[in-house]
């Protein structure tokens, strides 16, 4: 079985990463074999030392923990998740990337976070474009952290009013038609999150399931050996 969880966005507060990481420990318990992550684990993840907080560095620790255990975690990136790539903390996950494909009980799935799926959406991809690339990787670990902290939360703020519009009404037609070319690749479920409202819907026979936001409803999604899917909670 495969636990996917999305959007827990620890790190609002200090020492809020306790129901997140009593779920990776649940999930194993009810016998995962592997764990998806499926973006913005955390309210912001600048992966560089110098911003790591008490909450990553027990994220990390359990990460590794679960590995060592052979329950392998996948880190699916979301639009809070910054450098991880190439990192001092890429090393805790099986992998780490914008997309995961896998198979369970002959359906393939797709797991993303739901950031990149409207490309016409141009202002917003040059601002991941430039948030993520190594360049502003470089500047981010010459500038304090509180300097650098603040420019994120900035940036967050005018992310947020341009996400709006997204957020209060879900883009169904961009999802459909996400889907739809991914259903032709021969996808037959595609998992998204990052939207905060569980949906679902079956789309020229394949299917998509926007998963609930952990960080609102403590729910996550197991996938079983036979392909069928399910949320369960703490
Ligand atoms: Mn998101």
């Amino acid at each position: 079985m495969r636990a996917v969880i999305a959007d827990s966005h620890v790190g609002r507060r200090p020492g809020d990463e306790g129901p997140f990481l009593e779920a990776l420990e649940t999930a194993r318990r009810r016998g995962a074999t592997g764990i998806t992550l499926l973006g913005d684990v955390f309210h912001f993840f600048i992966a560089l030392r110098k911003f790591e907080t008490p909450a990553i560095a027990a994220f990390l620790g359990a990460a590794r923990r679960l590995a060592a255990a052979g329950v392998p975690i996948t880190y699916v990136e979301g639009n809070r998740d910054f450098f991880l790539r190439g990192s001092y903390a890429e090393d805790a996950f099986a992998a780490v990337g914008d997309e995961q494909v896998f198979e369970a009980g002959g359906r393939r799935f797709l797991a993303t976070h739901g950031d990149l799926l409207n490309d016409r959406d141009r202002a917003y991809r040059f601002w991941r474009f430039l948030s993520k690339n190594r360049v502003s990787r470089a500047a981010a670990s010459l500038v304090p952290r509180r300097a650098a902290t603040r420019l994120v939360w900035k940036t967050e703020a005018r992310l947020y009013r341009s996400n709006f519009k997204h957020k209060t009404h879900l883009p169904v037609d961009t999802i459909r038609r996400f889907a739809r070319r991914r259903f032709a690749e021969g996808i037959d479920v595609v998992l998204l999150g990052h939207f905060h409202k569980p949906w679902s819907e079956t789309v020229n026979g394949g299917r998509v399931e926007i998963l609930p936001a952990f960080v609102e409803e403590r729910r996550w999604m197991e996938i079983g050996e036979d392909g069928a899917t399910r949320l369960v909670g703490l």
